[in-house]
């Protein structure tokens, strides 16, 4: 549980909350939206554990003003969201829809007159499902529909959105999207998933190109990183981590920040052009860290597909997603990353921290989280100790603002500051809000 207050951070620190497009704006057929293929996964039978979609989900593009109010009550410096391809370019090549930019454009004004800054992020998995049947991220020139994307996009919004982030966790994509078929677009390629990894690398560098030539804000992307801790003492156990930390941990940093592949994760060649290397190499102003937990590995049994196997880490408490609370996890992440890519490294900012709990409304209405705040707590001292330790750490953002769509968990995981009834869409700020509240008033 916390104990005492909170040591102060920098000023400047930004403190924020994160959402994604899929996951709360419902709309999905409103002003010439066109389907993604999130759409088009959790359609189909058998794929989301609780038969939901994301059709309504939080009806975040009804109720924007309510939730602007609720960050702005919140009090935080930035809030980040995600825009939705197929609202803006709804065939994914071609024209752009300026109904589907109006209300990215109405929501970034409107957190500017709430003193909020907007933070957006161009790819949050949504991809047109006319470009996934051109072949999607598996086929070259859907990094050239995502510049010419970000490029209308960045017409519009330019300046006004405060950092611009082109991909969120491209690994996650590639993996559960395109390796084990756990998300959107369902296919299991194992590591012939590889070209999405570099499609995605070079739809980046072309979309920081098209970016910088519109706006004068700040660039980054946002990855997921777990610290690798290697269970067991043998070579192999060893060798094993190594390749775990070259797969999830190098293979979507080492190119941006000028070092090409890592050795070990399986890169397929005959994608790459030596030209790619330096679009994807483009400087970055700000390195995101998406962070949940740290992973355990070891040496893999023989004959597995892997070179590596994934163990359960003992010893944390567990949120009811399973996932081990670790806030050390954090302080040992962004060392790593420190020691590893050290003056190469830009600033960071943690572009998502958070957790699920059951939470529910008590008799009175009330949903308190403890489990949350203590989460919360944690992770931020882990941050500030990072700090400490010399990492240049500029921002923290909250996942979510709101309890939301989960992916393949549908409804069932509840990550929000706000409570979100999804029969009614009434919005209850949990204990969380107000403690996060209260502690970015004090400072
Ligand atoms: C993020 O992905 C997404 O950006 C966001 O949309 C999503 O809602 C949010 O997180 C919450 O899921 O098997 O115990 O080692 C998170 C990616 C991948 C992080 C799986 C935790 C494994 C936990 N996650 N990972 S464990």
């Amino acid at each position: 549980m916390p104990t005492g207050p909170l040591p102060r951070f920098p000023d400047g620190f930004r403190w924020g909350v994160s959402t994604s497009a899929y996951q709360i704006e419902g709309a999905a057929d409103a002003d010439g939206r066109g389907p993604s293929i999130w759409d088009t996964f959790a359609h189909s039978p058998g794929r989301i554990v609780d038969g939901s979609t994301g059709d309504v989900a939080c009806d975040h593009y009804h109720r924007h003003a309510e939730d602007v109010a609720l960050l702005a009550g919140l009090g935080v410096s930035a809030y980040r969201f995600s825009i939705a391809w197929p609202r803006v370019v709804p065939t994914g090549t071609g024209a752009v829809n300026p109904a589907g930019l109006d209300f990215y454009d109405r929501l970034v004004d409107d957190l500017l007159a709430h003193g909020v800054d907007p933070v957006a992020t161009l790819f949050h998995w949504d991809l047109p499902q006319p470009l996934e049947d051109a072949g999607g991220w598996l086929d070259r020139d859907t990094a050239h529909r995502f510049a010419e994307y970000a490029d209308a996009t960045a017409a519009r919004l330019g300046d006004r959105v405060k950092l611009w982030i082109t991909l969120n966790e491209p690994f996650i994509h590639m993996s559960l999207g395109h390796g084990m078929g756990v998300h959107a677009p369902g296919k299991m390629l194992l590591f012939d998933a590889f070209p999405v990894a570099h499609h995605q690398l070079l739809g980046h560098g072309l979309a920081v190109a098209a970016l910088r030539a519109r706006t004068a804000s700040p660039v980054a992307i946002a990855n997921n990183y777990s610290p690798v801790r290697v269970l067991g003492d043998t070579d192999a156990d060893r060798a094993a981590g190594t390749a775990y930390e070259a797969l999830h941990n190098r293979l979507f940093t080492d190119p941006l920040l000028g070092r090409g592949y890592p050795d070990s994760a399986a890169v397929d060649t005959g994608v790459v052009r030596a030209a790619d290397l330096d679009v994807i190499a483009a400087p970055l102003d700000v390195l995101g860290v998406n962070y949940y937990n740290p992973t355990g590995v070891r040496a893999p049994e023989d004959g597995s597909p892997l070179p590596f196997e994934l163990v359960p880490l003992e010893g944390y408490p567990r949120t009811a997603f399973d996932w081990p609370v670790a806030p050390d996890g954090l302080r040992e992440l962004l060392g790593w990353l420190h020691r590893t890519y050290g003056a190469d490294l830009p600033p960071i900012q943690v572009t998502e921290s958070g957790c699920a709990y059951d939470d529910a409304p008590d008799a009175e209405g009330r949903v308190h989280d403890p489990d949350r705040i203590a989460y919360l707590d944690g992770h931020l001292r882990a941050v500030r100790a990072a700090i400490d330790d010399g990492v240049d750490v500029t921002g923290y953002f909250v996942w979510s603002l709101l309890d939301n769509w989960e992916w393949a968990e549908g409804f069932t995981k509840r990550f929000g500051l706000v409570h979100v009834d999804f029969d009614t869409q009434l919005r209850t700020p949990k204990s969380s809000y107000t403690w996060l509240r209260d502690l970015i008033r004090a400072r």
